[in-house]
């Protein structure tokens, strides 16, 4: 009972917010770093080996999502919020349903789940800066 009153206070919360998180996500998307054309093309090459399972009222993905267009990285974007498959690849591949969760495959195919926004935009930016 308890539990269902408390989901159902911050499922509301979440609607009531999600305006305000949609319009700073897009007012305060920074600007892009801007490359050279062969530097961006291996730059989105790289980007190719990297998702990020994303909801997209999080503040947390939010801030990920900027640094990403601050630095100027095209990486694919998966909805994990209602969408069950996304839920269950990431259930599946990370361990647990938390967003944002960046996973990136290496040259030799293995992938790494990377939780954590303070560790993925750490990671984006040692890899990217
Ligand atoms: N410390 C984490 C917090 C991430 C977090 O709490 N994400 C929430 C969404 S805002 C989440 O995935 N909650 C699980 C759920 O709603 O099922 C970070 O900085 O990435």
């Amino acid at each position: 009972m308890i539990r269902t009153m408390v989901r159902m206070f911050f499922r509301t919360l979440r609607w009531i917010l999600m305006p305000f998180m949609l319009l700073w996500a897009k007012l305060a998307t920074p600007k892009g770093l801007v490359r050279s054309a062969d530097e961006q093309h291996k730059t989105d090459l790289e980007c190719e080996r990297m998702v990020l399972y994303h909801f997209q009222t999080c503040p947390f993905c939010i801030k990920v999502r900027h640094e990403m267009a601050r630095l100027s990285l095209p990486i694919k974007l998966l909805n994990a919020q209602h969408d069950p498959l996304r839920r269950e690849e990431l259930q599946q591949g990370g361990g647990k349903i938390q967003t944002p969760c960046l996973r990136i495959t290496d040259d030799q195919g293995n992938v790494q789940w990377m939780y954590e926004s303070n560790d993925i935009i750490k990671y984006l930016q040692h890899r990217f800066s």
